[in-house]
């Protein structure tokens, strides 16, 4: 039995949309993929490409269903710019499931420029406002699921563990003695991204609570590992690994730098608590999240998507550890704070059965074995930052 029988995977060209796209469709899903392509864009905007040889989206297609004999349909549209094309479009398929990878997704390329913030700010706060307006204007019961990010809530250390979205508070007792209330999370964003993941959440819950779309809203932790067991099934199927210092995130690059002779690069103190999870369980996750949907009428279902919570020194021992790489602790390109912990209740995927990756020796040799046969690839001039990251 497949989560939903007809999905659209908004953004299913990129890292997570393309191998979630494949395993739905695996599943047995009639999957139709939007993209712009923009991710491929901007690549070439910053000069970097993936580590792994990505093939165009027609290439990529071509070989799931000669692999598999399954098809994936294809529509090249922006979702801020086009929304009644989006709207036609969804007003054609009647999907059962929307899944929503199509935003910008870099927290440091939003930190790049006035003119990158102000591209993502356009790009994920209109792209999510008119998918929402799609859903609703076709009347379309689709279960939109969307992939947040657990850095909505910030890195300043909380007293708390950081709860799936909704914090119990006790309201002052000048005001209502006693009243305990369930409120949304306070939102803490670090960078113009992670603002736009913040007002997704408040547009979720004001379009779920007024017009009873079925919203599941994922904060998603640091993602690492690149393939999963379908993206390798074939040599057009490989999915993007990103290095570079803008889209790579850290876990990818210490591997990618010990694949290449470099030391790791821990960025200050490497005191930063982050939340991980790997890339195979996102698309399992993604499956459970579409198993168990809310129903209409239910406020917004966050699920912390993570693994686990860990700091930037013990990430960097882990990998050095594993395949012999230095470290060297550099000037920190990024206004963040220098210290934080960092804990995260991810008890709801846990309860449906998940059993998740963690970053230890045996999982980053295994990363490390795909980042060493395509090392040759790498442009050793993207690894490091080359400016500061303010915007
Ligand atoms: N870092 C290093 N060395 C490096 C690269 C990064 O020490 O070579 C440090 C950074 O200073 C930071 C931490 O590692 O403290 C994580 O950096 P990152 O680049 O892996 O992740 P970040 O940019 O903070 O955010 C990324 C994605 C964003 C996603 C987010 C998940 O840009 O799309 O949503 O991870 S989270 O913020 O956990 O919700």
């Amino acid at each position: 039995m497949f989560a939903a029988e007809r999905i659209v995977v908004v953004g299913g060209d990129g890292f997570c949309g393309w191998p979630t796209a494949l395993d739905q469709s695996a599943r047995g899903a009639d999957v139709l993929i939007i993209d712009d392509f923009s991710r491929r864009k901007i690549d070439a905007e910053l000069g970097t490409s993936s580590l792994t040889p990505i093939t165009s989206i027609a290439e990529r297609v071509a070989a799931w269903q000669s692999t598999t004999g399954r098809s994936i349909r294809v529509t090249e549209l922006d979702i801020s710019t086009s929304a009644d094309w989006l709207e036609s479009v969804l007003s054609d398929f009647r999907p059962d499931a929307v899944l929503h990878f199509g935003e910008q997704r870099s927290a440091p390329y939003s930190m790049l420029s006035a003119e990158t913030s102000r591209y993502t700010f356009r790009r994920n706060t209109i792209g999510t406002y008119n998918l929402l307006t799609a859903i609703k204007n076709t009347a379309s019961d689709a279960h939109l699921v969307h992939i947040g990010s657990i850095g909505v809530y910030g890195y300043s250390t909380k007293p708390w563990t950081m709860p799936e979205g909704y914090l119990r508070v006790t309201v002052p007792a000048s005001v209502a003695p006693n009243d305990i209330h369930e409120i949304m999370h306070p939102f803490e964003p670090v960078s113009s991204y992670h603002l736009t993941k913040s007002m997704d959440a408040q547009m979720f819950e004001f379009y779920a609570r007024t017009f009873g779309l079925r919203i599941t809203d994922l904060h998603q932790g640091i993602v690492w590992g690149s393939q999963t067991v379908l993206t390798i099934g074939a040599p057009a199927l490989v999915n993007r690994f990103d290095y570079d210092a803008i889209y790579g995130t850290v876990v990818n690059r210490f591997i990618l730098q010990a694949a290449v002779g470099q030391d790791l690069t821990v960025y200050g103190t490497g005191e930063q608590t982050r939340a991980f999870i790997h890339i195979a369980d996102i698309v399992e996750c993604i499956d459970l999240a579409l198993r168990n949907s809310p129903r209409r009428g239910d406020r917004v279902l966050v699920r912390n998507q993570v693994s686990e919570s860990m700091c930037v020194a013990d990430v960097a021992k882990i990998v050095a550890d594993a395949t012999g790489a230095g470290i060297s602790c550099v000037d920190n390109p990024r206004i963040e704070n220098t210290s934080n912990s960092l804990r995260v209740d991810a008890d709801s995927y846990r309860a449906l059965g998940l059993v998740a990756r963690t970053i230890g020796p045996e999982t980053v040799r295994d990363e490390h074995r795909i980042a060493a046969q395509f090392a040759h690839r790498a442009d050793r001039d993207v690894i490091l930052p080359k400016s500061a990251l303010r915007s």
